[in-house]
């Protein structure tokens, strides 16, 4: 794999990304001169520099900018700051600047929860069941209360525990005994959201912590206040909001922009908008204007985390992943492209403007030049909602020449962590249980989960051909973000993909008709994993923490901060995590080996890195086995080793399973 170049040169300077689709959506617009980040790599003049890729460039104040050369006396830098003092205080502003995006995003969340409970949103209290349950677990008594007045208290509290200075987040409270025990002792147990963040920015300020152990305490610290703070509040809320998700059918891939409809795509990752834009493309009125102008309806697509969001809740189709954004543009069979927060390249603005569609921002966090801004409220959320969709109708008329490619996959998707008990458990005995027992049965060997970006500095597939790889050996793979949406396109999250599981893993899925991978949603809902592996621990028989268990992440293609937050609370929370194509402590051996080997004495759990599928799984497989062992589980379970002829077998789903379960409506 180059990671240094994301495609290859003797392809007639066509660009190559990671799919077949873009490739035929490049292929078709070539002459329309769309330009997309693929080009972009190629057009540099220049590779990554080490110091910035190995986090040794300090420029945290103006004596600098300083490179440094881990134990070369004359590369350290001006005020003296050696390479494992910058290395810590860079990873620490990464997870700074992660963990910063999820709780903007989750602060959004509730707000609009509280604007929804007190009747002043088009939204509502879709899951009381929810509302109830969290409520208790809060320590909020829900009886005889109205669903409305409950969720004002529900929203009060935790809103507080943005501002809050001191004690723990509550929601930490739900993780294992001894693991909140380690937090409290390590002095990692979060105490408020956003404080986490700003003394994490000022401990890396120039002068102030120059202990690269206590900088990457506070690294983990801050990255708890996202997992187990900020991105669970999201999460939970979202849901209680809009209801939790349940298996469902839909497609993935840009096939799903329609050649009849107007075609609205939803990029960010703010759920208010994108559901506000599902509630308005149902209206009558808007279906008939819609009509008016030659067009059937709309068709609403998400990319990126909004579309795993909507996607997850109402069966809505994703166009494309991260790596896809600008590709789905380069159809020009797009109307408006609408946009709040977060991984949106600024590179869709020109893109857009190659073709009849009108890119609209909606958050005054994100603005962007060639775009119109519309300001999104949720209190106007459908009038809002409804002005966009009439500036895509507008729009329709003018689509000029096009292509929409043919590749979509069916997917069935949708489950969080409730959903796992029941399908798992069954309704009436919603559990964990049937989960563990088979991994210590030996059918599944383990549980790992597929997360984050792609990117496109790296020329591989990775999700794909791992997923392949951990579910023939029995590994039962759980997926999020654009991870997901690319596993979805390539087939896996669908139940045929079955044929290319392990006899263990088969057999137990068959028996409930799931997909091999589950998809858990976007970014934020990897809170969903920590509270399946906290529900794994309680249950018993696979230990008594999350450290205990054969689980293990990784996030193959990182490219956003967000990762990086999400890794190290995955790390904290006592689940091993493999990350790549690299590691960005990489110039300082000394603050990586601490990553990678001193952390399982604090954590349980290390960071590691691999750049292969191949790699990746032995890591992962090697990982779990380790923990089986450790479990006394270790009865000899041959290990699939994969040739290329293998993986060729693998590559197209054989013969459909009929009948199998997970469908959800349509
Ligand atoms: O939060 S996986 S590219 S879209 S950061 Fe961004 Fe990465 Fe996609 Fe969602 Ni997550
Ligand atoms: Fe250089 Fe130190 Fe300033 Fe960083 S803080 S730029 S290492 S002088």
């Amino acid at each position: 794999m180059d990671t240094s170049k994301r495609f290859d040169k003797g392809n007639g300077g066509c660009p190559k990304i990671q799919c077949e689709a873009n490739i035929d959506v490049l292929c078709q617009s070539c002459a329309s001169g769309v330009v997309t980040a693929a080009h972009r790599v190629e057009l540099r003049a220049t590779e990554p520099c080490l110091f910035g890729k190995g986090g040794t460039c300090c420029r945290n104040c103006n004596m600098g900018p300083c490179q440094i050369i881990e134990g070369v006396d004359q590369m350290i830098g001006i005020c003296g700051a050696d390479a494992s003092t910058v290395a810590a205080r860079n990873f620490a502003r990464i997870v700074a600047g992660g963990a910063s995006a999820h709780i903007d995003h989750s602060r959004g969340v509730v707000m609009a929860f509280l604007a929804t409970a007190k009747g002043e949103t088009p939204y509502a209290i879709k899951d009381e069941d929810k509302l109830r349950e969290t409520a208790l677990r809060l320590g909020i008594v829900p009886n005889g209360k109205d669903k409305n007045d409950l969720a004002i208290e529900v929203g009060t509290l935790l809103i507080n525990e943005f501002g809050q200075q001191s004690g723990r987040l509550l929601f930490a409270g739900r993780a294992p005994k001894p693991r909140q025990e380690l937090w409290a002792r390590l002095g990692v147990m979060p105490r408020g959201i956003d404080r986490e963040v700003v003394e994490l920015m000022h401990r890396t300020h120039m002068g102030v912590d120059q202990d690269y152990r206590n900088i990457l305490f506070q690294a983990a610290r801050c990255s708890m206040a996202d997992g187990w703070g900020a991105s669970m509040i999201a999460t939970e809320l979202s849901d209680i909001m809009f209801g939790r998700p349940a298996p469902i059918r839909t497609k993935v891939n840009i096939g799903v922009l329609k050649e009849d409809e107007v075609n609205v795509t939803v990029h960010g990752h703010e759920p208010v908008l994108a559901e506000a834009l599902a509630m308005a493309a149902n209206d009558p009125e808007i279906i008939a204007e819609a009509k008016k102008v030659g067009a059937r309806g709309i068709n609403l697509a998400g990319v990126c985390c909004t579309g795993n969001e909507i996607l997850m809740r109402r069966g809505l189709p994703i166009a494309g992943s991260f790596i896809q954004q600008e590709v789905v543009l380069a159809t020009g069979a797009v109307e408006v492209m609408v946009v709040d927060v977060q991984c949106i390249m600024q590179g869709v603005s020109p893109a857009a403007n190659r073709y009849h569609t009108e890119l609209i921002t909606t958050s005054e966090r994100a603005k962007m030049a060639g775009a119109t801004h519309i300001q999104f409220e949720e209190h106007r959320a459908l009038d809002v909602a409804r002005e966009i969709l009439r500036r895509a109708i507008e729009r329709y008329p003018r689509r000029g020449e096009h292509y929409i490619p043919i590749y979509q996959a069916d997917v069935v998707a949708g489950f969080s962590h409730e959903t796992i008990n029941y399908i798992l458990g069954g309704r009436f005995r919603a559990s964990y249980r049937p989960l563990n027992d088979n991994i210590a049965n030996g059918r599944i060997r383990g549980v790992a989960a597929i997360v984050g970006c792609d990117n496109y500095r790296v020329f591989d597939e990775i999700h794909v051909e791992l997923a392949k790889e951990l579910i023939a050996n029995d590994v039962l793979v759980v997926v999020t973000g654009c991870a997901a949406t690319g596993v979805g396109r390539a087939g896996l999250l669908n139940p045929t993909a079955l044929t290319m599981a392990g006899p263990g893993l088969r057999e137990v899925l068959e028996a409930v008709g799931c997909p091999p991978v589950l998809h858990m949603g976007s970014c934020v809902d990897n809170s969903r994993i920590l509270v399946a592996l906290t529900e794994m621990a309680k249950i018993g028989g696979l230990g008594s923490d999350i450290s205990d268990l054969p689980a293990i992440g990784c996030a193959p293609q990182w490219m956003s901060e967000k990762a990086v937050a999400i890794g190290q609370y995955f790390v904290t929370s006592g689940a091993a995590v493999v990350f790549g194509p690299n590691f960005p402590t990489s110039g300082s051996r000394v603050v990586t080996d601490y990553c990678m080997k001193d952390m399982q004495n604090l954590y349980g759990a290390t960071w590691d890195v691999a750049q292969t599928p191949n790699e990746f799984a032995n890591k992962m497989i090697d990982k779990i086995n380790e923990k089986r062992r450790a479990l006394g589980l270790d009865k000899k379970k041959e290990r699939v080793l994969f040739d290329m002829a293998m993986r060729r077998e693998l590559g197209s789903p054989g013969a459909a399973l009929h009948d199998v379960g997970c469908h959800g409506p349509g």
